[in-house]
């Protein structure tokens, strides 16, 4: 028997009633906040982060969890990339690049994340080792060494299996390498405690991680040992889960930020490729430590608040979205059993494949929602959405998604 769906009321009512967001100002690390303060004042702000809208920008993620683990109050403006839509002026006019991560210490502006760093070090002091101490620089260069070894094999077309095989191998070596420096101390960190040195490398390894899965049948966490027990150390800090990012979320967002990302079509490629788009999402290396048991909730609220929009930029008529939409949000909460009107399937996958972590929700939510978008959608057909694109991300433009 089906079941009809719920009202957008009836659905924000579950949400209030199950989901409680934490303090987006004092509680955990979120990607949602533009004011940070760990308890302290207002007063006490001396920092400003400018970060993308996205939360995405690897290079902002540096600042971002540096800023969170030394918890050093301050504010956040958003700025847009330029692959999803126009630069703000007025963040032309503080930095005529236009590039990000940027700060503002004191009302002096720093661009360059390294430069960041070490400026925020000397105001607030370092964290555990600073970015000049002696042991810190040899993995500073390591992770440009991996950094530059992942953009050859994967952001180059190979001409030949055996320049693709090389560049494996180049990549395999320096991974190696890695893998001795995390032996070389007792714990899972790079140092003798979590320091600047882990954050210096946790943006690309979370993309390295993502994107070699998907683009070529390689999963770095899975057959690394040491960086196994690396990725379980960063999750058990709620820092790092709260700047977190799924895979589906970053092969879908390198692309035009790195100028293209080659599959290698090896038989494990495409297991992991279909796995990524379609789901089971459950499972993947991209998150391990365990879901906690307001996903669902999460997911939902998170919808609830923004349904207007996803249904405004959704390529499918208002209506046809909103009835296939609540009923997909009807299906994560309840028994399920609410199919959504014919001819929904396509608009529901556009919405599963534009699901951005951790800007819209955190990895376990996006996980439920999707895996929830792709069951409703499969009642009433195969067709997918529009596909998404390579050289750019204008359906994610964030003005299209500004909340008042
Ligand atoms: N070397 C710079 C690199 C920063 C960088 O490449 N930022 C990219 C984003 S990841 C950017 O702002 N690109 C311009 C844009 O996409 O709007 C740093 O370390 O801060």
């Amino acid at each position: 028997m089906s079941t009809n769906p719920l009202s957008w009321q009836e659905l924000a009512d579950l949400a209030e009633s199950q989901f409680t967001p934490a303090d987006p100002i004092n509680g955990v690390t979120n990607a949602q906040a533009r004011l940070r303060l760990f308890g302290h004042p207002e007063a006490d702000v001396r920092v400003t982060l400018y970060r993308d809208n996205h939360a995405w920008c690897p290079y902002c993620q540096k600042i971002w969890l540096w800023l969170e683990e030394k918890q050093i109050p301050y504010r956040i403006e958003k700025v847009t990339m330029f692959c999803y839509g126009e630069k703000e002026s007025w963040y032309k006019r503080k930095v005529p690049s236009g590039m990000l991560p940027a700060v503002e210490l004191d009302g002096r502006i720093i661009t360059e994340s390294d430069d960041i760093l070490i400026a925020l070090e000397q105001a607030f002091g370092s964290l555990a080792y600073g970015m000049t101490d002696s042991i810190v620089i040899p993995l500073r260069q390591l992770e440009r060494l991996l950094f530059r070894a992942w953009c050859n094999w994967l952001c180059r077309p190979a001409n030949s299996a055996r320049e693709e095989q090389y560049n494996r191998e180049q990549f395999v070596s320096v991974v190696a390498m890695v893998e001795k420096a995390l032996a070389s101390t007792a714990g899972a960190y790079f140092l003798d405690k979590f320091s600047t040195a882990d954050v210096i490398f946790t943006p690309y390894v979370e993309r390295m991680n993502a994107s070699l899965y998907y683009y070529k049948g390689y999963s770095l966490r899975e057959e690394n040992p040491r960086f196994a027990a690396w990725f379980d150390a960063m999750e058990s800090r709620a820092t790092y889960r709260g700047t977190q990012s799924d895979f589906h979320t970053h092969v879908h967002d390198l692309p035009p930020q790195m100028g293209g990302c080659w599959e290698n079509g090896a038989p494990q490629m495409l297991i992991n490729k279909a796995r990524v788009d379609n789901g089971d999402w459950n499972g993947l290396p991209d998150v391990m430590f365990p879901e906690p048991e307001s996903a669902r909730a999460e997911a939902l609220y998170r919808t609830v608040k923004h349904h207007a929009n996803l249904i405004r930029v959704n390529p499918a008529a208002d209506r046809l979205v909103d009835e296939a939409l609540r009923c997909a949000l009807t299906n994560m909460m309840t028994e399920g059993g609410c199919i959504p009107p014919s001819g929904s399937d396509a608009a529901l996958r556009y919405i599963r494949d534009r699901i951005n972590v951790p800007r819209d929700m955190s990895i376990y939510a996006a996980k439920r929602l999707r895996a929830a978008l792709e069951a409703t959608a499969a009642l009433v057909g195969e067709a997918q959405g529009v596909p998404i694109p390579f050289n750019h991300r204008r359906d994610q433009n964030p003005k299209e998604f500004a909340t008042r």
